[in-house]
């Protein structure tokens, strides 16, 4: 199974049989106070630095959130993602709950980007589906509904049919649908991570589709969350999940043994390339 995602100038393709693909999640006001600030004034120099950065640091594709109370997704998410093409080849991940921001978007994306997100809330596919058929892009759909994210594998793998099925009937081809399992804080939900392993490895056998993962969530109220979150990214990895969504600077290394020891980095080759990037860039601060 292919996902392919692309730019006028790059091709990434998300595969159980290729490195894992990452998504730069730096893009995102959530938490960040400066970058709602400059968004709200309708500044994207800061958005076309931080999508220069994530590249820089290994992110295949990159997501751009501009949600933020006082910001007007539609007339901003069209915008930064002009400014984003025009600074970096990656292909992106547009990312908003709002529709029409979501379409203004598409409009005006230049390639087959991936749409993040639609649920398996009723609402939520009714409202998604045609707009991603109609404009022939790929699709991460989230697994939950409208009793919220569940609680335990069974329901998680359900929603993961529905939202498949669903698609399908819509005319979405199964390789254009990126499930996203979604897991609770582990400090909160001590089962979440079990559970969510487990889904992972039952759709990838049901229903052979690929799937991606938050690689911070997990961590959420706990100390030295990097760690947990590099523990996180092997296990869902192994499990199965094909793109990550994270902060590449700070996973990619992880990432990367992970791949190594799956088999999917013939030679070493992008492990030790990034050793090397590391060890120069580490020389240059000394
Ligand atoms: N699945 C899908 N999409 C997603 C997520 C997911 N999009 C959003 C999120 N999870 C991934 N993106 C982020 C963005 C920001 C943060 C975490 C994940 C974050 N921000 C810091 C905070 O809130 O405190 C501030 C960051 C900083 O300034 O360093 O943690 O799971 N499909």
């Amino acid at each position: 199974m292919e996902t392919k995602v692309t730019s006028d100038k790059k091709e990434v393709i998300i595969s159980i049989d290729r490195p894992t693909v990452i998504i730069g999640e730096r893009i995102n006001p959530t938490g960040r106070k400066k970058l709602t600030e400059v968004l709200k004034a309708g500044d994207l120099e800061m958005v076309r630095k931080e999508a220069l950065i994530q590249v820089e640091a290994g992110a295949d594709i990159i997501d751009c959130n501009v949600n933020a109370p006082g910001v007007n997704d539609v007339e901003i998410l069209p915008k930064a993602i002009k400014v984003i093409q025009e600074a970096v080849d990656a292909p992106m991940c547009l990312d908003s709950p709002n529709k029409d921001a979501l379409e203004a978007a598409l409009k005006v994306y230049k390639g087959k980007p991936l749409v993040n997100s639609v649920s398996g809330e009723e609402a939520s596919l009714k409202r998604m589906l045609p707009l991603v058929k109609e404009y022939d892009c790929a699709v991460i759909g989230l697994v939950q509904d409208d009793e919220g994210i569940p609680k335990n594998a069974e329901r998680r793998v359900a929603i993961a049919h529905k939202i498949v099925e669903r698609a399908e009937k819509a005319g979405i081809k199964r390789e254009n649908i990126v499930i996203d399992v979604l897991t609770f804080a582990i400090g909160a939900e001590p089962k979440s991570g079990l559970d969510v392993l487990e889904a992972i490895r039952r759709i990838r056998e049901e229903l052979g589709v690929n799937m991606t993962m938050g690689a911070s969530n997990i961590s959420f109220g706990m100390p030295d969350r990097p760690i947990i979150n590099n523990a996180w990214a092997a296990a869902v990895i192994v499990a199965g999940a094909t793109a990550l969504i994270t902060d590449a600077a700070k996973i990619r290394p992880a990432i990367l043994a992970t791949d190594l020891i799956l088999g999917r980095d013939r030679f070493a080759r992008r492990f030790i390339e990034d050793h090397r990037k590391r060890e120069q860039a580490a020389q240059q601060t000394k």
